[in-house]
C-alpha cells in the first residue's frame, strides 16, 4: 500500500528535550528548566524556593496529584541537574540534524519554539531578537532542503516567569501573553511556517497540569480554567493566523491512546467510556467548536467555576482549529476486576497488561492497529484532517565499536505502525495530512529525563548525566525509513 502523493513524511521533537543552550542567546527559563531528570522507578522533581530562602522539590508523575508547597515557586536550585539544560544541543547542532532529516527524505520536520527564547519572560512587550534568528536560521536550513516546518507553539515550554507570577494557565493573562508571543513569530516567520500546532498534548492538562499548564497547584478547578484559557487562546491564535496568512493552518495535538476494556463485562466498557470522555474533552471542545455535555455536568457536580466571558464561547465556537493532530505510542486496558487481572499475572506498577501485546522496559506496549484505531475513532468523530505528529518506541540503543546500531526492534515496531496508518487510509478513507516519528535525532526523555529512553533515527552520544561527545550516528532503522519515504510508504 502507498499513501497519497502530498504525504508528509517526517520526524519530531520538542526544544525542551532537544534544543538545549537554555542560558545562551537571551533565552528566559521556562517550565521544564526547573525539572530534574528521573528514571523508570524515580520520578522527576521540581525544584523550588520559599522567599524565606527554603528550597525543595517536589515529585511530578503522569496522572499522580501534584501540588507544590504553599509560597513555594518553581526556581534553579544548586546541586540538581536539569537535562533540559543541554538536551541533545540541536542549538549548536541544527545543520547537521536538519542535513541527516534531509538524508532520509524528510518533507517534514516537528519542532516547537521555546516561547522564553522569544519573550524571556513570556510576555515582554518586544522580542528577543537573537532568539527570532536562531530559528530564522533552522527555517533557512529546512527551506535549503524542501522541508516544510511544522511548529508546535508550546510544548511543555511555558515561560518560568509566568508560572512564578501567574501561578500559570490558570490565570487568564496568559491567554494575553500567547496570544502576543503567537502574533510576533507568525508575523516574523510569514511565508516561512505554514504549519502550526497550539499546545503540545493539550490533555496533559489533565494528566500532568504542571507540564501542560505550569499549574502548580493541579485542583479541579485550576485545571479546568486552565484547560479553558488555552482553549481561548487556541481560537484567537487561529483566528490571528488565518488573517496574517491565508496559507497558514492551525492544528491541535492530543495525546491519544486506544483504550480497552480487559472483560467483556459491561462496568469495564463504561470505565473506557468515561476515561475517553476525558481524553477527548479537548478535542470535543476544539474540533467541536462546543463544551461536551458530560463535562459541564462534572463541573456542576464538582462545584467548579470557571472565570469566562461570553465572547469566549463565540470564539471556540467560531475558530475550531484547521486539523486535529495527536501523538500514539500505545495502547491500555482498563478494567473494575482489578483482582481478576492480578491473579492471571496481568498487573504491573503501569496498571492492567494486555497479555496479547508485547512492551519495551518502560511498560509501553507495541500494539500492532493502534493507529488504525486512532484515526477512525478521531476521523469518525470530527471529520477533519488528522495528522500523526508523534509515534516511536523508547529503548535503550547500544552503541557498537564501529559505530553502528542495530534497532531492528524499532524497525519492527514502526513497520506495523505504518501499515496500520495506511490501512486506515487506503481500506477505511481516512483523511491523513502526514507522519512524523517521535524522535527524528534522539532526545531526552520527557516521562523520565533520561537520555537511554532514546527514540530516534539519530543516535546522540551522551548518556544520563549529560556526558559525551554529542557526536552523531545513524541508527539501522535511519536507512530503512529512508527506503519507506522513497517508497511512499510501500517498502517496509
Ligand atoms: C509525549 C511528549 C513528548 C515525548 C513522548 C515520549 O508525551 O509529547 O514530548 O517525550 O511523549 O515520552 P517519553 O519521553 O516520556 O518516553
Amino acid at each position: 500500500m502507498t499513501l497519497p502523493k502530498n504525504f508528509m513524511w517526517g520526524g519530531a521533537s520538542a526544544a525542551n528535550q532537544y534544543e538545549g543552550g537554555f542560558d545562551e542567546g537571551g533565552k528566559g527559563l521556562n517550565a521544564i528548566d526547573v525539572l530534574t531528570n528521573g528514571s523508570a522507578t524515580e520520578p522527576r522533581k521540581v525544584t523550588w524556593k520559599k522567599d524565606d530562602g527554603e528550597t525543595g522539590t517536589t515529585d511530578l508523575v503522569w496522572g499522580k496529584k501534584f501540588a507544590l508547597p504553599k509560597r513555594a515557586v518553581p526556581q534553579l536550585v544548586d546541586g540538581y541537574y536539569y537535562p533540559s539544560h543541554q538536551g541533545t544541543d540541536f542549538y549548536h547542532h541544527y545543520q547537521e540534524d536538519i542535513k541527516y532529516m534531509a538524508q532520509m527524505g524528510f518533507n517534514v520536520f516537528r519542532l516547537s519554539l521555546n516561547w522564553s527564547r522569544i519573550l524571556s519572560n513570556g510576555d515582554d512587550e518586544t522580542p528577543n531578537q537573537e532568539g527570532l534568528e536562531f530559528y530564522d536560521k533552522v527555517f533557512a536550513e529546512c527551506a535549503k532542503y524542501g522541508i516544510e516546518p511544522l511548529v508546535t507553539l508550546s510544548h511543555y515550554e511555558t515561560p518560568l516567569s509566568l508560572i512564578q507570577r501567574f501561578g500559570g494557565w490558570k490565570d487568564r493573562h496568559l491567554i494575553d501573553a500567547f496570544t502576543h508571543y503567537a502574533e510576533i513569530v507568525m508575523k516574523h516567520y510569514k511565508g516561512k511556517v505554514r504549519y502550526w500546532l497550539t499546545f503540545n498534548e493539550i490533555n496533559a492538562m489533565d494528566m500532568a497540569p504542571y507540564m501542560g499548564g505550569g499549574l502548580i497547584d493541579d485542583s479541579e478547578q485550576n485545571r479546568a480554567q486552565g484547560a479553558h484559557n488555552q482553549f481561548v487562546a487556541s481560537s484567537k491564535v487561529v483566528k490571528l493566523a488565518h488573517e496574517i496568512d491565508s496559507n497558514n493552518q492551525v492544528g491541535m495535538m492530543l495525546a491519544y491512546s486506544a483504550l480497552y476494556p480487559y472483560t467483556c463485562d459491561p462496568a469495564d466498557q463504561v470505565k473506557v467510556m468515561q476515561a475517553k470522555q476525558e481524553m477527548l474533552f479537548y478535542s470535543d471542545v476544539q474540533a467541536g467548536g462546543r463544551y461536551p455535555d458530560y463535562r459541564l455536568k462534572q463541573y456542576e457536580r464538582d462545584g467548579v467555576k470557571l472565570d469566562d466571558k461570553p465572547e469566549d464561547y463565540d470564539l471556540i465556537k467560531n475558530y475550531p482549529v484547521d486539523f486535529l493532530s495527536f501523538s500514539c505510542y500505545t495502547s491500555n486496558v482498563l478494567t473494575t476486576h482489578h483482582k481478576e487481572a492480578e491473579a492471571s499475572g496481568n498487573v504491573s506498577a503501569g496498571g492492567v497488561v494486555n497479555p496479547y501485546l508485547e512492551s519495551n522496559a518502560w511498560g509501553w506496549a507495541t500494539d500492532p492497529d493502534v493507529l488504525r484505531i486512532a484515526l477512525n475513532d478521531l476521523w469518525d468523530r470530527y471529520h477533519k484532517p488528522l495528522f500523526i505528529v508523534e509515534n516511536g518506541l523508547g529503548w535503550d540503543d547500544k552503541l557498537e565499536e564501529d559505530h553502528s546500531i542495530h534497532d531492528d526492534y524499532r524497525i519492527k515496531y514502526l513497520r506495523s505502525q505504518i501499515k496500520s496508518m495506511e490501512q486506515a487510509v487506503n481500506i477505511d478513507g481516512v483523511d491523513l495530512m502526514g507522519y512524523t516519528m517521535w524522535s527524528a535525532i534522539d532526545l531526552v526523555s520527557n516521562g523520565t529525563g533520561e537520555m537511554k529512553k532514546r527514540y530516534g533515527f539519530v543516535y546522540v552520544d551522551r548518556d544520563d548525566r549529560g556526558n559525551g561527545s554529542l557526536k552523531r550516528y545513524p541508527k539501522d532503522s535511519f536507512n530503512w525509513y529512508k527506503k519507506v519515504i522513497a517508497s511512499n510508504g510501500k517498502d517496509l
